[in-house]
């Protein structure tokens, strides 16, 4: 059975103030695999408040180098040494702001795991591309050139994220995530997790979870206070 996982990306959101809400929802951790992926100031304050509880840390996005002349970038090494755990690679975000392609991807993935840590590898079509009926194609695409060889259900979860559906509060449908996630399962075998991530809230999280082939979620505005998440890491228990 893969692993249950409720994962918070608080994307470029979040200063000191916001530690206690980590406090809070590390307190409700414990049922399911619960992550916070905060802002990389934050990872060290965080890592402190989720001391002693089942909250994990992950950073955002890594350098694919261990160190080294790269202004305002951040290796593996340096998120695990403030205290991660894990790290999302290739968010549509990053793909679209900072052109990663598939192949800084896969090369991100394998240095988050030399450094130890479990990636969550994120992959999504956009409107354009659904509407053209080339949903499934380019997800297979994706996966085939940014997922390395050597991934398994420790080192890695897979995120479907469809481009419109983030922050968008758009949610695909039942129908639709069910579809792809029954393809994802095909090609990653059966004990990887699967996450859904976009648009995801307490009052959606149910019924995308009693998919099959959805072991949990990446969460991004409701992930943010602990009142929004708690309720759907509840959801996936
Ligand atoms: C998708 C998701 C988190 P949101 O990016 O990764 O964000 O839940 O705000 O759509």
């Amino acid at each position: 059975m893969p692993q249950k996982i409720a994962a918070g990306n608080w994307k470029m959101n979040g200063t000191l103030e916001a530690v206690p809400e980590a406090g809070a929802i590390a307190a409700a951790s414990g049922a399911v695999e619960t992550i916070l992926c905060p802002p990389a100031t934050l990872i060290g304050p965080l890592t402190l408040a989720a001391q002693g509880t089942d909250l994990r840390i992950g950073g955002q996005s890594c350098h694919p180098a261990a160190s080294g002349a790269h202004t305002g970038d951040i290796s593996a090494a340096m998120l695990a040494d403030a205290g991660a755990t894990y790290c999302i690679t290739g968010h549509s975000e990053r793909r679209a702001d900072h052109g990663e392609s598939d192949d800084d991807v896969r090369a991100q993935t394998e240095a988050a795991w030399a450094a130890g840590l479990r990636a969550i590898l994120c992959i999504g079509e956009t409107l354009e591309q659904r509407e053209a009926g080339e949903t499934l194609d380019v997800l297979t695409a994706q996966l085939e050139g940014s997922l390395p060889g050597g991934a398994t259900e420790e080192n890695t979860i897979i995120a479907y994220e469809p481009v419109w559906a983030i922050g968008t509060g758009k949610v695909a449908s039942p129908d639709q995530v069910a579809e792809v996630h029954d393809a994802l399962r095909d090609h990653v075998g059966p004990e990887m997790s699967l996450l859904y991530g976009g648009s995801v809230k307490a009052g959606n999280a149910a019924e995308l979870f009693a998919l099959t082939n959805v072991d949990g979620a990446l969460v991004g505005g409701a992930s943010l206070k602990a009142a929004d998440f708690v309720p759907i890491v509840e959801a996936l228990a």
